[in-house]
């Protein structure tokens, strides 16, 4: 039974989705969402909502990516997995996942709806979406200190979260250089082999950034 994912390879949670596929190694069949049709129509059908990745495995429909990643490490458990076993380890999990999503990604596609004309707020160089970068910014670098992942000993679910978040948080607003345990931590997220791999296939597509891809920060 194929994984199917709706997806394009520059949107920040379908990398997210795709770090955890390419971590356990897992195939999956991609649907294109790059306005073509029918792709396009069929996608709106299935999930109004219009946001991706969604993912289909035979009868089951599962959408955001965080639950689909959750999904996955349930049906392919490994000795490293996710989302840790330990309820407790869990929850450390689920809260930095949280984290990036609604502090590193959300001010991030504000600007990027901004820049798209689909904000009501004034263009005044986006200073509230930039402060509150910068706020999650000093906030992570205290938690990073002394860690080499966000959330647990191993690359976990909060880990997958972060990479395509803090790659693009950096380009809409650079990580300040005093921010070195954040500016370590997307380094090395950006090199772990999974994570690379969904940014390597994002290229083709950088120059579709609204907000503009800054040549040398990946
Ligand atoms: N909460 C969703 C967010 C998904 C999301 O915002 N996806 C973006 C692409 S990265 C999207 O669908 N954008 C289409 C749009 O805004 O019209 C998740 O975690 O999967």
């Amino acid at each position: 039974m194929p994984f199917v994912i709706y997806l394009h390879p520059l949107s920040s949670y379908s990398q997210k989705a795709k770090t955890a596929f390419y971590e356990k190694n897992l195939d999956f069949e991609t649907r294109l969402l790059d306005g073509s049709e029918p792709v396009t129509s069929e996608f709106f059908q299935k999930w109004p909502i219009k946001r991706f990745p969604i993912l289909e495995h035979g009868a089951d429909f599962i959408f955001e990516a965080t639950s689909i990643i959750e999904y996955i490490d349930l049906l392919h458990p490994t000795d490293h997995p996710l989302l840790p076993a330990d309820a407790m380890a869990a929850n450390r999990v689920r809260m930095w996942d949280r984290f990036f999503d609604n502090y590193m990604q959300y001010p991030q596609q504000r600007m990027v709806n901004a820049s798209l004309g689909r904000e009501m707020e004034p263009d005044d160089g986006f200073v509230r979406w930039r402060q509150a970068l910068e706020t999650a910014y000093g906030i992570l670098d205290v938690h990073m200190k002394g860690r080499r992942w966000v959330a647990s000993e191993d690359f976990s679910l909060a880990d997958c979260s972060a990479a395509p978040a803090m790659l693009y948080a950096d380009w809409a607003h650079p990580i300040p250089n005093h921010f070195e345990n954040v500016r370590a931590y997307r380094a090395r997220l950006l090199q772990r082999p999974s994570y690379a791999r969904a940014l390597d296939e994002a290229r083709p597509y950088r120059h579709l950034y609204p907000l503009g891809a800054p040549v040398g920060r990946d």
